[in-house]
């Protein structure tokens, strides 16, 4: 079990939302069941992440149109995310601050990625902010959170998993169960607000 931790956000936290982007949500073309019940957990965390002049991540999906993850392009998903889209704007109802530092994922044609420290700067821009621990939520628990954690606990962060700021997919029932369970033996402290 990973050491009880304070988890009142303080100097050296950032909050990290992952993906809560149109397509996502109910609606969109790669909708996650229930997606929309993230919003307004975050927004609180956002809200205390404000209060305490922390800094905030958003990341986004951020594919061109004829991205290898396609169906058209032989790839596992509907076409999602498509950069500049509305699909790809972050929900409407996410009160994102407008110093949030917003990361773009998965820019090239050729290659998928589901983490957010893959193929951007995030580690440098958190590095230089000095920032040590991560409180994350957002979607698609199985793909872009869990492998964005998984890659955070690998680079020395500390995580703190927000449990109802995340929904899954679910292709295969208890999929987001298991990428839980992933993330909790991988050092992540699982906080169910
Ligand atoms: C995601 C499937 C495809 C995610 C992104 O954000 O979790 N899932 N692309
Ligand atoms: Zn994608």
């Amino acid at each position: 079990m990973p050491e009880a931790a304070s988890c009142e956000p303080r100097q050296g936290d950032a909050l990290v939302v992952v993906d809560v982007q149109n397509d996502f949500l109910p609606g969109g073309s790669l909708a996650v069941p229930g997606g929309d019940a993230v919003v307004a957990p975050l927004n609180a965390w956002l809200g205390r992440f404000a209060a305490g002049g922390l800094p905030v991540v958003a990341t986004r999906d951020w594919h061109p149109a004829n991205h290898c993850s396609f169906a058209a392009q032989g790839g596992a998903w509907p076409a999602h995310c498509v950069a500049g889209t509305p699909g790809a704007h972050f929900a409407a109802l996410l009160a994102l601050p407008a110093g949030a530092i917003v990361v773009s994922k998965a820019t090239s044609a050729e290659a998928d990625t589901y983490s957010a420290f893959s193929g951007t700067k995030l580690h440098e821009r958190l590095r230089d902010l000095g920032i040590k621990r991560l409180f994350v939520g957002g979607l698609a628990a199985e793909y872009c959170v869990l492998h964005t954690v998984r890659d955070a606990l690998a680079l020395g962060y500390r995580v703190v998993l927000l449990r109802a700021c995340i929904r899954a997919v679910n292709l295969n029932a208890g999929d987001g169960e298991r990428a839980i369970s992933a993330m909790r033996r991988g050092g992540a402290v699982i906080l169910e607000g």
